[in-house]
């Protein structure tokens, strides 16, 4: 009993959003009839499919469909946790749910995000992946279900958010909204990875993923390698990632059966295998209403919405093309929990509610219903420093020009005032004693979470930590748009991660929050706005990573993802540089291996790294990226 319950709990913290409320399965129970059926593919693959028509036969309804890995039958026997929204179950749709191929009750082996085969050709047996097998879905559907107005809308968080992504290439024409909300764009820079930096946050999330059932099943299949992890789960996530050593060492202990792992060792940079299962590259010519959806805080996929979106906005013009940030974790929009807080900050009651009942309801019925006027702006975002939510013609916003904050000696930060190119600010990064990523203790993650948004003091403690801070502002100051770390840097090692982190630092008179379940202390809070990390070998190329020189000058370049935050009045910005940050992220051995996977103890040494003075961080609006990242809009078109 104890091994079900954890694995809805870990289940629940990546996919299924809110606990199932009995109130809405009799919502279900009382206005819809449920079939469940295994649609034929083009290969003969049949995939397991429920689905939920409304009892009122009076008028026709659109198709909702929701593709998933994380099992459809959450959704059979009138099963239904409050997700898809209440208002829109409540204003009349035909509900489906979809296992994908090889997973849980549909035939076939599964493949982490599915490579997609340009084109698409129904007669070619050959051609299957997310895209055709949602093709075939819609062609099955439209011809076999009853009651339907012939238009059809996708939507999914996380995973099923890559799934609604992904049959946007070659989209069935019956498509016409597609709300991919927190979606996996590209394993290489989503969740797991960072840059080409491995999360080791995430190592045993890669039981659920890494090995193939060997029959229908509506119940998990991979319970007893999840268990593993938890049999004795620590209390200290820090002291036991350290003790447990290099990854090798978890390779052994725990992966050593599990597919998905063995393709991540094998595959350490931004080769082939990564760069087909990115969903980015097929995202052209859409002509359909797309409403891409994520957190500010989701520490799993914030990549990928910010680049699905820009993505979409570069290549396809016929596409209504819009985009919502909130103030949520990893799909916090879809359970409401009355006061919408992250950590310890408060930003306002019922903000989910508001964009399910304001946003996704409307964004659907004028799409699908062609009820109500279609008024969401370009970019509906939320300004994590105001608290309130703000309207775009674009995003970035064109109108913002970006500013850029140098390193003074003295600690300061210079806002659009180059400093002492010749200064030099040194740390020794030391893999036996990494930057914690938490203020607080933490046991074994699943995935990370509550990071995003913690105190970074316990940091700014540390002589491993290099902190700059600025004169406390006299005006608020809003960073929207872009950020860009632009390192200029040297190593007695020959290799580095960095991690750069954008700060808001609390007036010492700030008042607790009410809002604060561990009463922290909120005057001189230091709370992060933005984080990203970068393994320094992918400086010149993801794909073909390089050693440092000792004591050679490098530009260590990269992005950190979006913002939209106010600094206020009174208020400091601060900004961090790291090499670790732990367990969050796993340690470099600060010696180039070709392999970090394959490293052994003796490889890791410590490496004074050395920041040099015409250094700089620019953000707001959109800024040149310099680090040749795998697929730039503009790039993109090209091909
Ligand atoms: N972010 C979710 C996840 C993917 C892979 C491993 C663990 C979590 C998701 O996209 O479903």
């Amino acid at each position: 009993m104890k091994v079900r319950l954890l694995f809805w709990f870990l289940v629940a913290l990546i996919a299924i959003p809110a606990s199932a409320q009995n109130t809405d399965s009799l919502l279900l129970k009382q206005n819809y009839d449920l079939n469940e059926y295994r649609i034929p593919m083009r290969d003969g693959a049949e995939l397991f499919t429920a689905v939920y028509t409304p009892k009122n036969t009076s008028s026709e309804y659109p198709i909702l469909l929701n593709r998933t890995c994380y099992n459809a039958s959450n959704y059979s026997n009138y099963t239904y946790n409050g997700y898809p929204s209440t208002f829109l179950v409540k204003d009349g749709y035909i509900l489906v749910f979809q296992d994908v191929r090889g997973r849980y009750m549909s035939d076939g082996e599964f493949d982490n995000m599915t490579p997609n085969i340009p084109g698409n050709d129904p007669k070619n047996k050959n051609d299957i992946d997310e895209s055709s097998d949602t093709y075939d879905t819609i062609e099955w559907l439209l011809k076999n279900i009853k009651g339907h107005n012939g238009r059809v809308g996708m939507y999914g968080i996380s995973y099923p958010g890559f799934y609604t992504a992904a049959a946007l290439a070659d989209a069935h024409p019956a498509l016409k909204a597609s709300s991919p909300q927190a979606p996996i764009s590209d394993f290489f820079f989503d969740d797991f990875h960072h840059q080409g930096a491995f999360l080791q946050s995430y190592t045993a999330a890669f039981a659920v993923f890494g090995y193939q059932k060997d029959s229908l099943t509506k119940q998990p299949w991979y319970m007893d390698k999840l268990m593993r992890f938890y049999e004795s789960p620590p209390a200290d996530g820090y002291d036991y990632w350290l003790k447990m050593g290099p990854l090798k060492n978890t390779t052994e202990k725990f992966h050593h059966d599990n597919f998905f792992w063995k393709q991540i060792v094998e595959h350490p940079n931004y080769d082939e295998f990564w760069q087909k299962r990115s969903i980015l590259p097929h995202l052209k010519d859409i002509d359909h209403a797309v409403m891409t959806v994520g957190g500010w805080f989701d520490a799993e996929d914030l990549y990928g919405p910010m680049n699905i979106y820009k993505t979409i906005e570069a290549t396809s013009p016929k596409a209504a093309n819009t985009i919502v940030m909130g103030p949520w974790d990893h799909g916090g929009w879809a359970r409401e929990k009355g006061q919408t807080t992250h950590n310890h900050i408060y930003f306002g009651d019922s903000i989910s509610t508001h964009f399910l009942k304001e946003v996704e309801y409307k964004f659907f019925s004028h799409h699908l219903k062609n009820s109500g006027s279609n008024t969401l702006p370009e970019a509906y975002m939320f300004d994590t420093g105001l608290k309130k939510w703000e309207s775009f013609d674009s995003w970035p916003p064109k109108e913002v020009q970006p500013i850029t904050f140098y390193f003074n000696e003295d600690g300061s930060l210079g806002l659009n005032k180059a400093a002492n190119e010749k200064a030099i600010f040194n740390y020794v990064s030391d893999p036996a004693k990494p930057v914690p990523y938490t203020s607080q203790t933490e046991g074994l993650t699943f995935t990370p979470r509550k990071y995003m948004s913690d105190d970074q003091r316990e940091a700014s403690k540390r002589p491993d930590v290099l902190t700059f801070e600025s004169e406390i502002l006299e005006e608020d100051k809003t960073i929207a748009g872009e950020i860009m770390a632009k390192l200029k840097v040297s190593m007695t090692g020959s290799d580095a991660d960095f991690i750069v982190k954008v700060i808001d630092v609390y007036p010492q008179d700030h008042p607790n929050y009410e809002h604060n379940e561990k009463n922290i202390i909120m005057g001189g809070y230091q709370q992060l706005v933005r984080a990203e990390t970068f393994r320094g070998r992918f400086r010149n190329s993801f794909e073909k990573p390089e050693p440092f020189e000792p004591g050679k000058v490098e530009d260590v370049n990269f992005r950190l993802q979006d913002v939209l935050h106010t600094f206020k009045k009174g208020h400091r910005i601060m900004i961090q540089i790291h090499s670790t940050w732990f367990p969050y992220i796993d340690r470099n051995p600060q010696k180039y291996i070709a392999n970090i996977f394959e490293a052994n103890d003796e490889d890791f040494i410590t490496s004074t790294i050395s920041v040099h003075g015409n250094s700089s961080v620019e953000m707001g609006g959109s800024v040149e990226c310099c680090v040749p990242a795998p697929f730039r809009q503009e790039e993109r078109i090209k091909d």
